[in-house]
């Protein structure tokens, strides 16, 4: 359950949008604790995991790992530490995500954030990346953009229409990004 004076932000975007980068800086900035779906998967897959194969695989076509799975990683690193502030990167990555992680904690994100970037942008950032994820090749790169569409789009559609998404426009540098999403935060700092 929800500690009362946690704050729980969800930053969404496509592959590469920039979600990682900025959560860096809002860590930096506004001392949150930053819990990335996707560094959990993969740290989870290469340790002796009963559930590594399945990640890899999942990860390598873009799919999406369920949410038993990737909620368990989430609630697990949530209970570390006492910062209750918490900016969770990637997740929820569809609408089963979603409702897992409400009727799990019971409870809604504060803030939603969304970083709005254009396909061949994303595309661009992350065949320059370099870091050797194994989901960073052309073709993987399409599927996950396909999945991001088809079903993570609908999550953001959802925080929209209950006025908690704040739209970021993802293109620019990373100061210039960074200067949308801070007012965001600096509103709660009061
Ligand atoms: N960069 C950043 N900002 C820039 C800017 N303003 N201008 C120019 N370049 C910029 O950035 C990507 C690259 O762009 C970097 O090189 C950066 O320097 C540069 P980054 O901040 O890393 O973008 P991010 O949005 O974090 O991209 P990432 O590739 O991590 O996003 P994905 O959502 O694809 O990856 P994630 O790790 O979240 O998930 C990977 C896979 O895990 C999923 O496809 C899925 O298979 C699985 N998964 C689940 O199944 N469930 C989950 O809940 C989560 C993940
Ligand atoms: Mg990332």
């Amino acid at each position: 359950p929800k500690h009362m004076d946690s704050v729980i932000t969800f930053v969404l975007g496509g592959p590469g949008s920039g979600k990682g980068t900025q959560c860096a800086r809002i860590v930096e900035t506004f001392g949150f604790k930053h819990l990335s779906a996707g560094d959990l998967l993969r740290k989870e897959m290469v340790s002796d995991s009963e559930y590594g194969a399945m990640i890899l695989e999942t990860i390598r076509e873009g799919r999406i790992v369920p949410s038993a799975v990737t909620v368990r990683l989430i609630l697990r690193e949530m209970q570390y530490g006492d910062n209750r502030k918490f900016l969770i990167d990637g997740f929820p990555r569809s609408e089963e995500n979603r409702i897992a992680f409400e009727h799990i904690t019971g409870t809604e994100p504060d803030f939603v954030l969304f970083f709005d970037c254009p396909e061949e942008e994303m595309v661009k950032r992350v065949l320059s990346r370099n870091q050797g994820r194994i989901d960073d090749n052309i073709d993987t790169i399409k599927k996950r953009l396909k999945v991001f569409e088809a079903l993570n789009l609908p999550v953001i559609d959802h925080y929209a229409r209950r006025g908690r998404l704040h739209r970021i426009n993802a293109v620019g540098t990373e100061d210039e990004i960074f200067e949308q999403v801070r007012p965001v935060f600096a509103a709660c700092e009061q």
